[in-house]
């Protein structure tokens, strides 16, 4: 039995399948090959839907949504380059394991290899960059053939999730006609019996990666010997439990952390007898204590000063013993680590706890002594930002605050993601969740990926590059998706500076420098925000940033405003060098 209604079935059974497995977002491109699918996710209530016509934009809100509220996201657009369009969010999710399926509706086989209009070759796409890659194949009438279908769906969720969560590829080959068909003669009656038989909750069982036991024993064993820790976290998900366990190991073993803003460990309470080091990267080089063990969380961290104190502790006499837990990617570029840890960084941390054996009190002056160094950066911090005009450390510690307590904070890359650690946080700041696109580190997908991020339910700041914000123009379509207030604070420092904090804007390249590196866009984000229907803001001063972010986010409803906050082209870099040269003074200040 093939038919129209046949198809019908199908999609039907693809739609509810995807909802009994748990998923509720579908984010819809528009197209004809797809017509069955989203007809059947049309009609099933527990997909919500939005739709947004750049695939691109629609995959990156997608990952947004999915990395912020933890839950898989489905995308679903038409053959062809539609498809193709998906591919910068899903690198982006499989490098940060984040859990998303793609379902790509194309010709079916007849169609194939011939010339057939709107037509490429989909199968294996996206290459190495999705967890499992799987073929729906044409709409077959069969008992069988209906059960493989709801056992892919099954499948596709299950391993979105896990043991390494990540992107999926559904591939789902369609025959015109393509619009829904009614059951008509017998066969079909007794096939729409079989699909309906199929359904009801899928139990999705994701394997999850456990850290290896003997590898938590040794690290422990190795804590235990050692006073001297530290604890450095970079980019962990918004929904990651590593926080209290992260907090706890910090006050037993007596090591400070280093958080970064996406650790999730910068913002909100932390308990007394946690040395929590703010603002590493203004702490000055020659005045940082070498460590003999460090328990590096989560990514790579982002700090200008990270890289050259790391080759440096490294080729010294004693190089740290330095232990890797970042989930489920192998994480040490400099090739240094003790041991790279696989497995859930949480999981691991509560383990590690649970076998972590003291003989005695730690002296709490190794804690001190990093506490006393981040409270003198802190200060640092603060002359510096007042004797720099028009900074965006200053524009971030306005936007901070002014955050309302269930704020997310989404942070473009380039500066914004390390600007915001030279920043001071408000006394007793709330547990602000924060998202950062760290997976393949791409200035693209941003505003996108922050709309989509509303879905979780809580307001959204996203802190954007100038360079970043014009790479997205197509994302502020789904700015107008949101479910949230969403903030874009566009940090407009007159093209892409952190460039100019490297050893090329001294290479002597004159105007072509300004021409191919700092690329300033020229645009106005205020007039693009209106022209688009969205709210528009200047925000010349950290005061009017402050209002603006208050007002944004504050509302009620699920508007976007765009909120254009120009600042010096050389502020950044200004703050952190006289921050560097306040704190050690006659020093000069450490790397640019
Ligand atoms: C998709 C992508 N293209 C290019 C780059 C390289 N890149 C890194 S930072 C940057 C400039 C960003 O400028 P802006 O957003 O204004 O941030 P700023 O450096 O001024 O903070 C570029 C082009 C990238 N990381 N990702
Ligand atoms: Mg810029």
């Amino acid at each position: 039995v093939s038919s129209a209604a046949v198809q019908t079935l199908w999609a039907e059974l693809i739609a509810g399948s995807l909802a009994d497995a748990g998923v509720r977002l579908c984010v819809i491109s528009p197209g004809s090959r797809s017509t069955p699918l989203v007809a059947a996710i049309a009609r099933e209530p527990r997909l919500s839907r939005v739709t947004l016509v750049d695939e691109r934009a629609a995959a990156f809100y997608a990952l947004g949504a999915a990395r912020a509220t933890g839950e898989p996201a489905a995308l679903v657009c038409t053959s062809g380059t539609a498809a193709a369009h998906y591919l910068p969010a899903i690198i982006e999710a499989s490098s940060a394991g984040v859990p998303l399926l793609a379902l790509t509706a194309d010709r079916p086989p007849e169609l194939q290899a011939c010339g057939a209009s709107q037509t490429i070759d989909q199968i294996g796409l996206y290459g190495g960059f999705v967890r499992a890659a799987l073929d729906l194949g044409a709409p077959v009438g069969s008992p069988e053939a209906l059960r493989a279908v709801r056992r892919k769906v099954v499948q596709a969720v299950t391993l979105a999730r896990g043991p390494a969560p990540g992107p999926v590829h559904l591939e789902v080959p369609l025959r015109k006609p393509l619009e829904p068909a009614a059951a008509e003669s017998a066969a079909e009656h007794a096939l729409a019996r079989t699909a309906a038989a199929l359904r009801g909750p899928a139990l999705i069982a994701p394997p999850r990666l456990i850290a290896d036991a003997g590898a938590v024993a040794q690290l422990a064993a190795a804590i235990a010997s050692e006073p001297a820790g530290l604890i450095v976290a970079g980019a962990l998900p918004p929904t990651s439990a590593a926080r209290a366990a992260a907090y706890a190991l910090a006050a037993r073993a007596g090591y400070p952390i280093v958080a970064e803003a996406s650790s999730q460990l910068r913002f909100g309470p932390r308990p007394r007898a946690a040395a929590v080091v703010d603002h590493f990267d203004l702490i000055p080089a020659a005045q940082l204590p070498a460590p003999r063990l460090m328990i590096e969380l989560g990514g790579e961290p982002v700090a200008a000063a990270w890289a050259p104190w790391i080759a440096r502790l490294m080729s010294g006499p004693r190089p740290p013993a330095r232990w890797i837990l970042a989930g489920a990617t192998w994480r040490d570029p400099d090739s240094g680590a003790r041991a790279v840890v696989l497995g859930d960084p949480a999981d691991a941390l509560t383990a590690l706890l649970a076998q972590l054996e003291l003989r005695g009190a730690r002296s709490p002056e190794w804690s001190i002594a990093w506490a006393a160094l981040d409270r003198a950066a802190g200060v640092a911090a603060g002359a510096a930002l007042a004797a720099v005009p028009h900074n965006e450390v200053a524009v971030l510690e306005a936007a901070l605050a002014a955050l309302p307590e269930a704020a997310v904070i989404q942070l473009g890359n380039s500066l914004p993601i390390r600007t915001i650690d030279h920043a001071r946080a408000p006394a007793a700041s709330p547990a602000w969740r924060v998202i950062a696109q760290r997976g393949a580190a791409g200035i693209d997908g941003l505003v996108a990926a922050a709309s989509g991020a509303t879905r979780a339910g809580a307001p959204v700041l996203l802190v954007v590059g100038d360079v970043s914000f014009a790479h997205d123009l197509g994302g502020l379509l789904a700015a107008r998706a949101t479910a949230a207030p969403l903030a874009v604070l566009v940090v407009d420092n007159g093209g892409g500076q952190i460039f100019g904090g490297m050893p090329v804007a001294r290479a002597g390249l004159g105007a072509a420098f300004d021409e191919h590196w700092i690329t300033a866009p020229a645009v106005d984000p205020v007039a693009i925000a209106a022209a688009l229907g969205l709210r528009g803001v200047r925000a010349a001063t950290p005061a009017e940033v402050a209002a603006a972010v208050a007002a944004a986010l504050r509302a009620p409803g699920a508007a976007t405003t765009v909120i254009h906050a120009p600042v010096a082209p050389a502020g950044a870099r200004d703050v952190r060098r006289a921050a560097l040269e306040l704190g050690a003074p006659g020093a000069g200040g450490g790397d640019p």
